[in-house]
């Protein structure tokens, strides 16, 4: 039983149409991480954060997963069928719903979820797909605390310890479309290496291509089905 944990990044949804982050037309070029991406930036402007993730969540809903994501979720499909003796997790960066809408189930999202909102009165995380604002009930509670079910700078990433424990009994670790400049994400390849093989998919070097085995550089349409089939 050959064990796979691949961790994705922006880089991933990239030729879907979604913009990466740090790219030449990356999203932090246009907006302040600060005030974008952390609870403070939140607490000092919610009206500018919730424009920010409901311009990008009507983005998604015009974008289709692309052949990496297809690939991925072949990949699970076998190991359903039997017709591969593995087994793989997908652990993504990502917060789009692309993995799922290409078929993936094994899918655990770190930074949380694009197509969800979190009350922070009453906890709930309701799937969300139009518009959210300050003022949005919570439609559980129904007080106005609604705000985007995303992980940002300063807070912890969901899912920590099965991420943890999937990696420690991996057999190969592979990292699709990501920068490795944030963590703990970024730190995978170190807990992983100990112990498996590690490969990266990306269209140039990243900040911890030295810490792979294998660098496979292209566009992940092209690169990660050749790996699949
Ligand atoms: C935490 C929200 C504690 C959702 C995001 C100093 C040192 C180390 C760490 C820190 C430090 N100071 C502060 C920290 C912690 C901080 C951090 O890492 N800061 C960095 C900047 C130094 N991290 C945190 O705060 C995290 N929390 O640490 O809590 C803790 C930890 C563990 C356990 C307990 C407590 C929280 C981080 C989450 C922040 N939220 N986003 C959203 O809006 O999307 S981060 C943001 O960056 C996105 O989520 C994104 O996923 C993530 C990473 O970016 P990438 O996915 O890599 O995208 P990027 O554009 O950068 O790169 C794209 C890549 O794809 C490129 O390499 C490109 O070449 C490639 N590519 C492009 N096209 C293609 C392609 N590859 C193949 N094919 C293509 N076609």
């Amino acid at each position: 039983m050959q064990r796979i944990v691949v961790l994705t990044g922006a880089g991933i949804s990239q030729e879907s149409g979604l913009q990466t982050f740090r790219g030449e037309d990356g999203l932090w070029n246009h907006e302040r991480i600060s005030d974008i991406c952390t609870p403070e930036g939140f607490a000092r402007d919610p009206l500018r954060v919730d424009r920010f993730y409901n311009g990008l969540r009507a983005e998604l809903a015009d974008v289709q997963p692309n052949a990496a994501h297809r690939a991925l979720a072949h990949m699970e499909e076998c190991a359903a069928t039997g017709t591969w003796d593995g087994e793989i997790l997908i652990v993504t960066q990502n917060i789009d719903d692309l993995h799922e809408r290409a078929g993936s189930r094994n899918v655990v999202h770190m930074h949380g979820e694009l197509m969800r909102v979190r009350c922070t009165s009453c906890g709930a995380t309701p799937a969300w797909h139009g518009d959210c604002l300050p003022q949005t009930p919570c439609p559980h509670c129904h007080r106005p605390t609604l705000r985007p079910d995303v992980v940002w700078f300063g807070e912890i990433p969901y899912h920590m310890a099965r991420i943890e424990a999937a990696l420690q009994a991996c057999d190969l670790f592979v990292a699709i479309g990501t920068s490795g400049v944030v963590y703990p994400a970024a730190g995978f390849v170190q807990l992983a290496r100990t112990h498996a093989d590690t490969m990266e998919f990306n269209m140039e070097r990243s900040a911890g291509t030295d810490l792979f085995d294998q660098t496979v550089l292209g566009p992940a349409t092209k690169t990660v089905p050749r790996w699949v089939r």
